[in-house]
């Protein structure tokens, strides 16, 4: 029997398209994924549009997104203009509610990035990212970035980093991934991407079983590039610049891109650019 002949709305076809909507998809995109597996359009869009429509009414319409996670929160209540890191002053630059964006300076002194970048030098390779639909690391154009991996508390400039981003952010040092270090030269860029595990993509629960999802990023420049290299948020239309010591902390209180935290790293145009990522789990990553 073919696709064509049993083209009804089963119980697992209305359940994948639920899945797709509360992952972000829209149903254009839904429809177009449909055809190129073999549905008919006709047929595509009055499942599109049966499931959605009974979907969306009250009050199934939360479970169209992920609830929220708890996420890292610098204590900018009182607006202070530095937060106490562990064992130094840290300035508050600047200040975003939604997407959730927060600037700082001196994070690290000028001696801590030249000894960051000096142990990373060593030992960069060409930036992978993770696939989601399998969980393996593989290289991608979308990054042209060389990398490089810090196990957690692996030097003691990284340890002082992460207890100065712990006590930052009041988040558990256990929870977050080790550092990465990441080169880009003139030229080199990464594409706007979300920082969060797709949930539609397969590979996804089984990067989960170890400390869950991605709810917040911190990055800290280790150089000042001379042209270009900043970090760019396109929902919001803001570039934060890179400057050397500085980090730009934002969170994610659930995979959707709701929380409108897409974000990339804009081309080089001169000098290299230098930055170090901590991703940050609702979980320990033990
Ligand atoms: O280097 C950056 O500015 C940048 C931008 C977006 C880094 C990352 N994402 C990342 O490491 O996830
Ligand atoms: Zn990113």
């Amino acid at each position: 029997m073919t696709l064509a002949d049993r083209q009804t709305i089963t119980p697992a076809l209305s359940q994948w398209i639920i899945e797709q909507a509360r992952a972000g998809h829209r149903p254009e995109t839904v429809l177009e994924a449909m055809k190129a597996s073999g549905w008919r359009e006709d047929v595509a869009l009055e499942a599109l549009e049966t499931v959605l429509s009974s979907a969306v009414k009250p009050p199934a319409q939360a479970s169209l997104s992920p609830s929220p996670s708890r996420v890292p929160e610098p204590a900018l209540g009182d607006s202070p203009a530095t937060l106490w890191a562990h064992d130094r002053e840290v300035r508050v630059v600047m200040s975003l509610r939604e997407p959730r964006v927060v600037v700082f300076s001196g994070l690290l002194s000028d001696a801590e990035c030249d000894e960051m970048v000096a142990l990373a030098g060593a030992r960069l390779q060409r930036s992978h990212t993770v696939d989601t639909s399998t969980g393996d690391s593989e290289v991608n154009d979308a990054r042209t970035s060389d990398g490089m991996f810090f196990t957690r508390a692996e030097h003691p400039v990284c340890t002082l980093l992460e207890a100065r981003i712990a006590a930052l952010l009041s988040w558990p040092v256990e929870n977050g991934e080790g550092l990465q270090v990441l080169r880009y030269r003139p030229g080199a860029e990464y594409k706007p991407h979300y920082d969060y595990f797709d949930p539609a993509q397969t590979g996804t629960p089984s990067i989960l079983k170890r400390g869950g999802q991605r709810v917040a990023t911190i990055l800290t420049y280790l150089n000042t590039p001379t042209r270009g290299g900043g970090t760019t948020f396109p929902d919001v239309n803001l570039e934060i610049a890179a400057q050397k010591g500085c980090a730009v902390f934002f969170s994610y209180d659930r995979p959707h891109p709701m929380t409108r935290s897409l974000h990339g790293g804009a081309p080089v145009h001169e000098g290299e650019k230098w930055v170090a990522t901590k991703w940050l789990r609702v979980d320990r990553f033990d």
